[in-house]
Parts: structure tokens; sequence; C-alpha cells
């Protein structure tokens, strides 16, 4: 049974005096609009409209709360980079998103997602250069990898590993796919390792069962298995690209 098979919808908060008083563990999903946190979110709850999901950017619009297990939770964050009005994405930011981020003392680590077709934006930057000094672990999903090719992919690694290797933070990365569910053991392990739930997927996965040895030759070989971004930077040889321009302003 996926790990997080029981989430249940608990609340959406919009004030900081709102967040639930009972949370020990918890799990923000950060990332631009549009880049698939609500996917992913009822991709690893196994559900199809636990989170809202939309076409449309900017649909989720303050804190959503769903409880996994008794005072644990993953919060579902408004997303950046959406069109707003200058105003109102300050007072977001300032009045709900930074403290949010920066003093709940109940948050274990941030689900960074990108789409993996165009990871590392500038916001993206800022939200890591922004997160890492609380010296929490980050964990990014490259989402909707089902749309890049094998070469893509390579790109993307390549890029990424390198680049999350100099934030100074504590980062891992892997590829994901609500849509084809590609990825979720993966993630699975790292996010239950936060919230001390156990991933279950050694388990329900056997060595034996049919197809699971295949699955995981495929998931190897296109990199779906979570990885740290230190190590992997350390394989890297390239130069960052995108690496010095983070802020702290976001967003
Ligand atoms: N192909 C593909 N599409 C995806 C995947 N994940 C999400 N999408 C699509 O991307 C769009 C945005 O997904 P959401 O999960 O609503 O994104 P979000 O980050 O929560 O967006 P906001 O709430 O607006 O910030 C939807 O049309 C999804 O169907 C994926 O793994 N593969
Ligand atoms: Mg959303």
């Amino acid at each position: 049974m996926p790990l997080f098979q029981k989430a249940v919808f608990q609340t959406t908060v919009a004030r900081l005096q709102d967040l639930p008083g009972d949370s020990q563990a918890e799990i923000a999903f950060a990332g631009r609009s549009n880049s698939g946190k609500s996917s992913a979110i009822n991709a690893l709850a196994n559900h199809t409209r636990l989170a809202f999901v939309s076409r449309t950017p900017g649909r989720t619009q303050h804190l959503n709360y769903f409880r996994i297990a008794a005072g644990k939770y993953l919060v579902d964050l408004p997303g950046y980079g959406y069109a707003k009005a200058p105003e109102e994405i300050r007072s977001q930011w300032e009045g709900l998103l930074a403290p949010y981020l920066r003093y709940r003392e109940a948050l274990c680590g941030l689900v960074l997602i990108m789409d993996s077709r165009h990871p590392l934006t500038e916001l993206d930057l800022q939200m890591l250069g922004w997160f890492a000094p609380t010296g929490k672990p980050i964990h990014v999903l490259l989402s909707k990898a089902d749309k890049l090719t094998r070469q893509q992919q390579d790109l993307a690694a390549r890029e990424v590993a390198t680049v999350l290797a100099t934030t100074g933070g504590r980062c891992t990365w892997q590829f994901f796919s609500s849509l084809r569910r590609l990825g979720i053991g993966q993630a699975e392990a790292v996010l239950g390792g936060w919230v001390g739930m156990r991933a279950q997927e050694a388990a329900a996965s056997p060595a034996s069962s049919p197809g699971a040895s295949s699955a995981r030759k495929k998931r190897a070989a296109i990199g779906w298995s979570a990885r740290s971004a230190t190590n992997a930077g350390q394989q890297q040889k390239k130069t960052p690209g995108k690496g010095g321009s983070r802020g702290q302003d976001m967003p």
C-alpha cells in the first residue's frame, strides 16, 4: 500500500494563526505555479482528486493541509511565478509563506517541484537560496518527466545535480511523473524518512514479482532514484549553468 494512501484533506489556511496546532511533522510542497505540486500530492496519496489540479495556473492560493497520519501532514503551497498584482504577491509572501517556511517548527522539509522541461528558474533558485539556511532538507521533484526524451533527461539531470550541489543546503532530487506514477517509491522513501513513516515499497515489490525487475531496470536507466545533490554534483565536472543568481528576496 502506498505510504501516504490514507491522506485526507484537513484544512485550508490563509493566516499564520490558523496553522494546525496538533502538527508534529509536516512536509511542504512548493514550486512554480502549474509545476505539478497538487498532482504530486495526489499521486503520492494514490488519489485522483485529493488536491485540486488545474490547467489554469495559480489555483492553489492558500496552504492546504492533508493529514497523512496522526499529527503528520503534507502541505500544498500556493505556486509562485504566476502573474498576480505585486501587492498581492508581497502580502502573501511576507504575511504567510515566508514566516511559515522560515519558522514553522513542525516543518521537516521542503519538496520543491520543478517542471523537468525547464527546471531551475530564477524563482526556483531564489526559493532554494532562501530555504537552504533553515538547515532542513530539500527534495527536488523534477516533474512531468514523462514529457522528456532520454537525452533531455540526461541534460536536465546534469544541470540539476550541478546546481543543487552548490546551494549549500541538504538537497536531493529525482525525476517524477504523476501522470505515469513514476518515482513514487523513491519519493516515499525520502519523505517517509523525514516524518518517521516507513516506506513499504521494498516489502510491497518483492524482487520476484513479475515486471518489478524490468520496471526497476527501466527506472534505473532513466534515473528515477533519489539522488543526493552533493554526491551527484561531485561526479559532475560541468560548471554551474544557472547557479550564480540566487537571491534572498523571494518571490
Ligand atoms: N504530463 C504530465 N502532466 C502533469 C503531470 N503533473 C501535473 N501535470 C499537469 O500540469 C498541470 C498543473 O498541475 P497542478 O498539479 O495543478 O500544478 P500546481 O503546481 O499544483 O499548480 P498551482 O496550484 O496553480 O500552483 C495540470 O494540467 C496537470 O494535469 C505529470 O506528471 N505529467
Ligand atoms: Mg496546486
